[in-house]
């Protein structure tokens, strides 16, 4: 057989095999068998040593046709291969959005958090700042800093839970404050700010007592600051909590760190005053106490009582949230059902 003839055989196996393979390895197989440096073309080549001399050309450009429409058709071959790959991929991973899909869970603030955030807003809103502090805290910011030395009588309105004789944990966050104030420069202008978190309460629990629950205590220190400034601020959370419509009472009342000092009722924002069974047939709710921070308060961490006065507020947010969704027992908190919990859902 002539080498043309041999080189037009190899094309027309080569063709074949081509025409028939089925995937892209075995097509790479067929390209490095025919047309790679061992392969039969490089190899029939080898011939041309026993061709005239003349006619040597003319076979070498016969050869690299042959090369080129095999390269061609094993190009055009591996589109065709990747294309019907690609719609194979395609076909297996189509996605029916018309299936249902699953629906995903959410979760939600704790209703006590929802509450806390709600104030903070309002507190923000006015240009305080919201400080933490530590739970576990010293007798001294506990009690020393607000008033309420060894021997105070007042005292014993806490049981508290004593970690050494210096170590407790909070019974309240006023501690926050009374660190906050000592660290304050009063130079540089007033101090406004409001510490929310939990305190802690030697108490049995029952419906309305936990041994932890959560308070909101503010303090404002400026010069001028008078009782109108507390009762408009006040007045303020009341209506963001309770409702536009509510209006609020003060009462005189006694706490070590204000003098004077207030309990503040909000009027019933179930029978708006009438009287029911939420207000005890009086009209007002009992929500807050309240007063004008204690010279000696000011004294203690250094700040001139004669120059400076301010008025401090406390109020629980769990009896916010029992008064306001009519939650009968304060241990529902803190028993984490989920029954419970997500009836208080931020949607709806
Ligand atoms: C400083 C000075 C004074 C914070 C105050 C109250 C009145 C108060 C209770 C209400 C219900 C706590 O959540 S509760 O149990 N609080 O009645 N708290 S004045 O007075 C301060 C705080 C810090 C330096």
């Amino acid at each position: 057989m002539s080498l043309k003839e041999q080189l037009t055989e190899l094309k027309e196996q080569g063709l074949t095999q081509i025409a028939e393979v089925q995937d892209l390895k075995a097509l790479n197989d067929i390209r490095v068998n025919f047309l790679g440096k061992k392969g039969p073309i490089t190899e029939v080549l080898r011939g041309m040593r026993n061709v005239e001399p003349a006619e040597r050309p003319i076979i070498g450009s016969f050869a690299n046709v042959i090369r080129d429409e095999l390269t061609a058709a094993i190009a055009a071959k591996k589109e065709e291969l990747e294309k019907a790959a690609l719609a194979q991929q395609l076909a297996a991973e189509t996605i029916d959005i018309t299936l249902p899909g699953v629906p995903v869970k959410s979760g939600q603030p704790h209703i006590i958090a929802q509450v806390i955030d709600q104030i903070e807003k309002l507190f923000l809103s006015m240009g305080f700042q919201v400080v933490d502090g530590p739970e576990v805290e010293e007798d001294h910011y506990n009690f020393e800093m607000l008033n309420l030395p060894k021997d105070h009588p007042a005292r014993d309105m806490q049981d508290t839970f004593y970690i050494t004789k210096q170590l407790l944990m909070r019974t309240q966050t006023s501690p926050v404050q009374a660190r906050t104030m000592e660290k304050h420069d009063f130079s540089k202008g007033p101090l406004k700010m409001i510490s929310p978190g939990k305190v802690y309460r030697r108490d049995s629990d029952d419906a309305t007592h936990s041994h932890q629950f959560h308070q909101v205590e503010g303090l404002v220190i400026d010069k001028h600051i008078t009782m109108a400034d507390l009762k408009g601020t006040l007045e303020l959370v009341a209506k963001t909590v309770f409702g536009e419509e509510r209006e609020i009472r003060l009462r005189p009342s006694y706490f070590p760190f204000t003098e004077p000092s207030c309990e503040v009722d909000v009027s019933c924002f179930k029978c708006s005053g009438k009287g029911c069974s939420v207000c005890k047939q009086t009209g007002w709710i009992e929500v807050l106490g309240a007063g004008m921070v204690h010279p000696n308060v000011l004294r203690l961490v250094g700040v001139d009582p004669e120059v400076y006065g301010g008025f401090a507020f406390g109020l629980g947010p769990d009896r916010f949230a029992m008064l306001k969704y009519g939650v009968d027992d304060i241990r529902n908190f803190y028993l984490n059902d989920l029954r419970v919990l997500q009836q208080f859902s931020q949607k709806g």
